[in-house]
């Protein structure tokens, strides 16, 4: 969404500079930001298999490009909230994070709360990072976001993606796919076998999985709400809890 996906290390600057807008206007504080890696992270780490873990030395540098096209994207990002006066702060999840097995095992986050502390916004990022097991991993931003929201204790999540939401199944192909407006964890649990069915990824068009991996956070009542990023007001509204079409995701009753 805030990169041309089509085109590598392509950054979408109408829709950086839309959201920082967005972001701006909507004034939410406490408020920490994620992003994805989008054109600038995925084929890089594609080409030089990273999130396989180290194999052999070829890798080493494909890590060096990975990393620094994260933090390219991540400045022309930091760069627009602070146009926006929003006094960003980039925390790079790399410095302060280590996995085991691609999931995260150590992570410093006294920086960020102390951030928070003083009213900063820090932003985060999906990142290539060190791991304890494997050399080095691929940590999304959604594991990243469900991580930081369980430790900070975050009231909700806002998701923004290029679609409306979770679908029923993926809705490009098939024109029958609807749209789930509020989904429990209960209820999400029975989908996940949808996951392991499909040899493809995942049958809601990518959705499912990026669902599932926020719900350890759902799981500490912490809601998260799925919005069209690529609509401009979405995120806003989201931000001032306004209605807007998307998902919702809640506990709900407690799961037996
Ligand atoms: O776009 C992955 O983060 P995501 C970041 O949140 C890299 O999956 C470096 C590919």
């Amino acid at each position: 969404m805030i990169t041309n996906k089509e085109k590598p290390l392509t950054p979408n600057l109408p829709a950086i500079e839309r959201l920082a807008s967005e972001i701006s206007r909507a004034n939410v504080s406490p408020l920490v930001l994620v992003h994805g890696g989008g054109s600038f992270g995925h084929p890089l780490a594609k080409k030089y298999a990273i999130g396989g873990g180290y194999r052999d030395q070829s890798q080493i540098m494909g890590f060096s490009e990975t990393r620094q096209a994260m933090t390219t994207l991540n400045k022309l990002v930091v760069d627009a909230l602070i146009q926006h006066n929003i006094p960003a702060v980039t925390i790079q999840p790399s410095s302060c994070t280590i996995t085991k097995q691609g999931r995260i095992n150590v992570m410093e986050e006294k920086p960020i709360r102390k951030l928070l502390e003083l009213r900063f916004v820090p932003v985060l990022y999906g990142d290539a990072v060190l791991d304890s097991d494997t050399g080095f991993a691929i940590l999304s931003g959604d594991q990243l976001v469900s991580s930081l929201a369980t430790r900070l204790e975050a009231e909700r999540i806002i998701i923004g993606i290029d679609v409306e939401g979770l679908y029923t199944s993926d809705p490009k192909p098939d024109s029958k796919a609807q749209l789930i407006q509020h989904i429990t964890l209960q209820e999400l649990r029975k989908m996940q076998h949808k996951i392991g069915e499909a040899r493809v990824t995942d049958v809601t068009g990518g959705m499912l999985g990026k669902v599932l991996e926020l719900m350890p956070a759902v799981e500490k009542e912490i809601q998260v709400i799925l919005v069209n990023a690529a609509k401009p007001s979405n995120v806003y509204k989201a931000l001032k809890s306004e209605t807007v079409v998307g998902t919702v995701i809640e506990r709900g009753e407690t799961v037996a």
